[in-house]
């Protein structure tokens, strides 16, 4: 039977996390997850923080504070929102955490030892800039300078932003280290080049298998890659912070793999650190990263495909031993709108953003995943409107998940003593509704199968539609003085309803369907595949709560 190992980005620990951030790859890897699960299928979910590389460094000295502090704060805020937000990996690790920082120097040494021999790495001597007063050599983003194609002045060291044109940082005219703001000089240094040209065909051969089960987003943005050509890139730095890299050679001396390199191999290093811990050795994680009963699924944001759809294969191809991931999942960024305020990009700086550690001091996981799945970026750009996401919350939630479930249990438990009406006789309607659970699960399944959560999350809300339209039409309050019995099975088809909800609902709303199970009077949630069992008369329900709180715009 397939095993799945599903993966999400490893988040920079030098910083605070956004509704961006978990629209992107987060909350529908979590979901993704939970679905398997509930399919009974074995799954190990990976996550942990992404703690090399030259950005914690440069926090660290803004926050004027060790790097090891600065990365190891972050990741314990970071698990914390995640918490929070129900999504809950099997292991979630550091490239640097002093849990897990051994065994992942340990494998990205390995990783990276295979490569020469192979013959997929060249060694060049190039210049480079250099920032004298920091004592650093300086990344490319590093650099700010005037275009030299276009002559716009705050272009930096990788990318003009006004043109659009690859920029060779040496190439820079006037260049401004963004360190110290001092100006940077060239010195030569030696470096470990990936020769990414040597798997174009590989890669798109398989790329091109991908057709019809990959985003466009991702296939689009790969195959364009590959066309225009590979160039090899360099996979070392010169920096004080990272892993060491492993190689008999003066020239590698004091420098450390490039963070793209280490950061994917945390996904193996946090899943043989799992494994370890498991009991099940130190070599288990190849059952999981090497044998074809697995498949890998990475979720990312939009600004990682290039890492996951070309240079992690890459990689991958070069060491030789690891298998290729089955799906790559990308979502595009979030904008967001203020009440009142134009919609904008998601900035730090100008303070646009809604932070996972704010929203979370106030409101329930649940409303905020439930909007962002159905405002999920699945293919391009989409807006976090706080108006909207009080509207969805106040009506979709509220007024049709919510208050169906609440109405027909309040009445069960107060006309029919809690307990689950006879069945009786159902007529056609009744019969239609009870149809309608099996086939909006299996929707909602298929959807999930597809990696369409925004459409999943609408059959299961479908479903709560039609129950409510179901409820309305039955009218329960009017049977009960004319016909007790059909008034029983009204709500008797309704608690069915409500269970097969709960079920479908458990990948988006974790918190929500626990509370209709106490509701329910069950003391777990049942797998998908008994979705759509009916609840025996008699059976004794819960207390009813409610499950949605209104919110008011001011209040947010
Ligand atoms: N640390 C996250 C980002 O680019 C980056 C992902 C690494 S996944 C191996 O925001
Ligand atoms: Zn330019």
């Amino acid at each position: 039977m397939t095993r799945y190992l599903v993966t999400s980005a490893l988040p920079y620990s030098n910083g605070r996390l956004h509704v961006g951030h978990i629209a992107g790859a987060y909350l529908p890897a979590d979901s993704y997850v939970r679905y398997l699960r509930a399919r009974g299928r074995t799954v190990r979910f990976i996550c942990g923080s992404d703690d090399n590389g030259v950005a914690s460094l440069i926090s660290a000295r803004k926050e004027n504070r060790p790097v090891e502090e600065l990365t190891r704060d972050y990741h314990d805020r970071q698990a914390a929102d995640f918490a929070g937000l129900r999504i809950r990996f099997d292991v979630y690790g550091g490239t640097h955490h002093p849990d897990f920082v051994e065994t992942h120097n340990r494998l990205s040494q390995a990783f990276f030892r295979a490569i020469p021999d192979k013959g997929f790495f060249t060694k060049k001597k190039t210049q480079q800039l250099y920032d004298a007063v920091a004592g650093q050599f300086l990344p490319d983003r590093y650099v700010k300078g005037t275009c030299n194609f276009c002559g716009y002045r705050e272009a930096y060291g990788d990318q003009c932003e006004a043109c659009g044109k690859s920029i060779d940082p040496l190439a820079l005219i006037n260049p401004v280290s963004t360190i110290t703001g001092t100006p940077p000089e060239p010195r030569e240094t030696t470096h470990w080049y990936l020769r990414l040209d040597r798997f174009e065909q590989p890669l798109r051969e398989w790329l091109e298998g991908k057709r019809d089960s990959w985003r466009e987003l991702v296939l689009n943005f790969s195959l364009g890659q590959i066309k225009q050509g590979l160039v090899e890139r360099a996979m070392t730095r010169d920096l004080s912070w990272g892993v060491p890299v492993p190689l008999d050679d003066p020239d590698a001396a004091g420098k450390v793999l490039y963070v793209w390199f280490d950061a994917p191999i945390g996904y193996v290093s946090f899943a043989a650190k799992l494994c370890e811990e498991l009991g099940e050795g130190p070599e288990a994680y190849a059952r999981w990263w090497k044998d074809p009963d697995c498949r890998i699924v990475h979720f990312i944001g939009e600004d990682n495909i290039v890492f996951h759809a070309i240079i992690w294969p890459a990689m991958l191809l070069a060491e030789g031993t690891y298998q290729l991931p089955h799906q790559v999942v990308a979502n595009a960024f979030l904008n967001i709108k203020f009440p009142g305020k134009e919609e904008e990009k998601v900035s730090k700086s100008r303070g646009a953003a809604i932070w996972i550690e704010d929203y979370l001091k106030k409101y329930d996981p649940d409303p905020l995943r439930y909007y962002l799945t159905t405002i999920a970026p699945e293919n391009q750009r989409t807006t976090f409107d706080v108006e909207d996401f009080i509207a969805r919350n106040n009506g979709e939630l509220g007024n049709t998940l919510g208050n169906f479930i609440n109405r027909a249990l309040t009445f069960t438990v107060k006309h029919f003593e809690g307990r689950v009406p006879p069945a009786g006789a159902r007529d056609q309607r009744d019969e239609a509704q009870v149809a309608a659970r099996a086939t909006q699960a299996e929707k909602v399944a298929a959807q999930l199968e597809e990696f369409r959560f925004k459409y999943a999350l609408y059959e299961v809300m479908e479903l709560a539609r039609m129950a409510n339209r179901y409820m309305d039409e039955k009218a329960p309050w009017t049977q009960r003085k004319t016909d007790l019995a059909a008034c029983g099975t009204t709500l008797n088809v309704c608690i069915q309803t409500i269970r097969t909800l709960m079920v479908v609902m458990e990948p988006f709303l974790p918190a929500t369907a626990e509370k209709c199970a106490a509701m329910l009077g069950l003391r777990s949630i049942p797998m998908w595949d008994e979705a759509t069992d009916e609840l025996p008369a008699g059976h004794v329900l819960g207390e009813p709560q409610i499950l949605f709180k209104r919110l008011e715009t001011a209040e947010l």
